[in-house]
């Protein structure tokens, strides 16, 4: 049995050893369908913003616009909607990113396997979706060099990264 919108509530949130928060594919699944309202396998904005309030968050200006830009970096494809899988990235930083922290935002929708950090394929989606001048060539060499031996970076390392090609 999955969760009512009623229930969602702490107890469908893992917290990680990192104070990270990550949310069951089956409540996902659950919240997707919920918010899916004409069921066309996509959330709008409406749909996000008018399920958010029947949860009892308060959507004002400033709220309004940082779903509106959260959703926009979700957006993988572009069609102004999310779909299941962008969906699942748009409440994984909704989650976790500070209100209009846009390098928080762009690490949380950005790290596909919620392992917090960012490996090389996720950071060249990040980095082509914000725009950033820096060839593939120059991000593997600086990769390579920030993450050592790790899988991935960190969010820090990440931030810093963003500030020395300039996209913050
Ligand atoms: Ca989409
Ligand atoms: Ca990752």
């Amino acid at each position: 049995m999955g969760c009512s919108v009623d229930e969602i509530q702490e107890p469908v949130l893992l917290i990680d050893e990192h104070g990270v928060k990550h949310c069951s594919l089956e409540f996902v699944r659950e919240f997707f369908t919920k918010a899916d309202k004409d069921k066309s396998g996509e959330v709008d904005i409406d749909e996000l913003v008018s399920l958010l309030m029947t949860l009892g968050m308060e959507i004002n200006h400033n709220t309004g616009r940082d779903i509106a830009a959260t959703i926009q970096i979700a957006d993988d494809n572009e069609n102004q909607t999310l779909e299941f899988e962008e969906f699942k990235q748009f409440l994984y930083s909704f989650l976790n990113a500070p209100a209009n922290d846009l390098p928080s935002i762009l690490f949380y929708v950005g790290d596909r396997d919620e392992s917090n950090t960012i490996d090389e394929a996720e950071l060249f989606k990040i980095l082509k979706k914000v725009g950033a001048k820096a060839s593939e060539e120059q991000v593997r060499e600086l990769m390579k060099v920030l993450k050592g031996d790790k899988e991935g970076i960190d969010f820090p390392t990440f931030r810093n990264l963003l500030e020395k090609l300039g996209v913050i």
